[in-house]
């Protein structure tokens, strides 16, 4: 593999000075991503010193540098883990053929339409979390906002660049109107529902980063397993940057429950919002929210679509080269959840429809491991709640639960049973307005807002009231 290149315009480890047409078109794609980022991304802070690491290599043991930027100047770049050599493709009719390096004719279509829709959440998520910064609960905080926002355009810049360099000029126009859609616009919206949801505070931005961010950890981990290599390449660096942005959610939430545990047991109080906090109810409706957008990321329970990425090598089972079977699925049945008249029933399916279903089942079983720690916090208080996540079939719009009403512990009940209690499952307007009165920006180094615990510890060894944000 190459070095990493940084004396270009687009820093890279392709080689991009061998490949001048793709060189020019990236050039050319890069003002409008620069344009796009200033319109669309963070609000307010474009011309602060933010500290922040820079992916500079590939490798294992030194990937990233620390420095403040200014966000404009981050150094996009193009970076794809060390290859395999005599990588197969691992599953699917192609099994045990190489892995492609170009872009099997027959199945252009369908892989573009999986990378642009990979790629079209990166930016989503930028436009969603537009405003958060001034609202910020500390400037550690704040700068973990940004390293997300920052990364995610870097995770655009990864699928432009398959995009660019294997789907010519179909590529190039769905590199633009990566740049034309926007996350909530009702003429062009943003592909996937979720992408579409507002993150109007920091409570739904930990929430949206513990849930949403983990649909793509499972979604790339697939992705990563796919015959055509490049993508796998790709996606296997970005699986690298990803964890931080789980570890923003995870710990977010975890240090918002610690702040209310120590607020109940001080004033010997469920009713947090007297002393400034958020009570661990409300933490439960936004999970519940968060979480069901979440779930209907993988899309529904049978689906063709699934099988057929599946049998064309596209996109595998997350860890699909640890799973010992045989790799085609063709007789294969998998057990899934389905609506059967007024309960959920379990059933038997073909294996290969049922992938989605499959990897929502890694994904749920990945959340109730967080959910546990932020379980154990409250435990240690000796404080008598449980967060749990809701069930699969909740407040979902995708898939075959989407016709159904079902409370989180998973009755199927009646609409007026619903509209009755749905208050109590998710976020009301009354907890949007008081959550939204605890956004006041606390910006003094080594401050952090009433609402939230400090974290163990600071970023790359600095201390918590370090200035990860200059705003002076
Ligand atoms: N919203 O057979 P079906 C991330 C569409 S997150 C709207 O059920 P399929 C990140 C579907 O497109 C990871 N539409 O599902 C996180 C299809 O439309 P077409 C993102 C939806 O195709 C945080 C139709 O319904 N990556 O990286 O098996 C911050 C029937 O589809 C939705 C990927 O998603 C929905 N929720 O699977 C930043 C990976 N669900 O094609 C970044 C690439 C389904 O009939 N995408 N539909 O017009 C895929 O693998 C698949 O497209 C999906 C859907 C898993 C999303």
């Amino acid at each position: 593999m190459a070095g990493t290149d940084y004396s270009t315009l687009i820093p890279n480890n392709v080689s991009l000075h061998e490949n001048r047409r793709l060189q020019r078109a990236l050039e050319d794609w890069q003002p409008k991503f620069l344009e796009w980022w200033r319109d669309m991304g963070p609000d307010g802070f474009q011309a602060k010193d933010v500290y922040l690491r820079t992916a500079v290599s590939v490798d294992a043991q030194g990937w990233a540098k620390f420095g403040y930027l200014k966000m404009p100047d981050y150094r996009w770049g193009i970076f794809l883990a060390e290859p395999e050599p005599g990588r197969q493709v691992n599953f699917g009719d192609h099994k045990g053929q190489p892995a492609w390096q170009e872009v099997p004719g027959e199945y252009r279509g369908t892989l573009r339409r999986l990378i642009v829709t990979q790629g079209d959440t990166e930016p989503a998520s930028v436009e969603q979390q537009r405003h958060l910064g001034r609202t910020c609960p500390s400037l550690y905080d704040l700068r973990n906002l940004f390293q997300v926002n920052v990364e995610e355009g870097r995770h655009l810049w990864a699928m432009v660049y398959l995009l660019d360099a294997h789907f010519g000029r179909d590529g190039r126009e769905e590199s633009e109107a990566l740049l034309q859609r926007r996350s909530g616009d009702a003429d062009k919206p943003r592909i996937l529902g979720a992408f579409n949801e507002k993150t109007p505070d920091w409570l739904s931005f930990f929430m949206f980063c513990f849930f949403t961010d983990r649909d793509g950890k499972y979604q790339l981990a697939s992705l990563a397993e796919s015959g055509f290599d490049p993508l796998s390449q790709t996606c296997r660096f970005m699986l690298t940057e990803e964890a931080h942005h789980m570890f923003v959610g995870e710990a977010g939430i975890m240090r918002i429950v610690e702040r209310a545990c120590q607020l109940m047991r001080e004033h010997k109080t469920d009713d947090l919002r007297k002393h400034g906090a958020i009570d661990l109810p409300t933490i439960q409706r936004y999970l519940n929210f968060h979480c069901s957008v979440s779930l209907d990321l993988f899309g529904s329970e049978i689906s063709t679509n699934a099988a057929n990425f599946y049998t064309t090598g596209l996109k595998g089972r997350f860890e699909e080269t640890k799973k010992q079977d045989d790799h085609l699925l063709k007789d294969a049945t998998y057990r899934i959840a389905e609506l059967d008249g007024d309960r959920i029933a379990m059933r038997e399916e073909s294996a290969l429809a049922s992938l989605n279903e499959r990897l929502r089942d890694d994904y749920v079983a990945d959340c109730a491991r967080g959910v546990a720690r932020w379980n154990e916090v409250i435990r240690k208080h000796g404080i008598d709640f449980e967060l749990r996540l809701p069930h699969r079939a909740f407040h979902r719009a995708i898939g075959s639960f989407a016709e159904a009403r079902v409370s989180p512990d998973g009755r199927v009940i009646s609409q007026a049973e619903w509209d009755a209690r749905h208050h109590d499952w998710l976020p009301t307007e009354d907890d949007k307005v008081y959550i939204q009165s605890l956004m006041q920006p606390v910006t003094e180094p080594g401050k952090f807002a009433n609402w939230i615990a400090p974290p163990a510890r600071g970023i790359n060894g600095q201390p918590l009231d370090f200035e990860y944000v200059r705003l002076v």
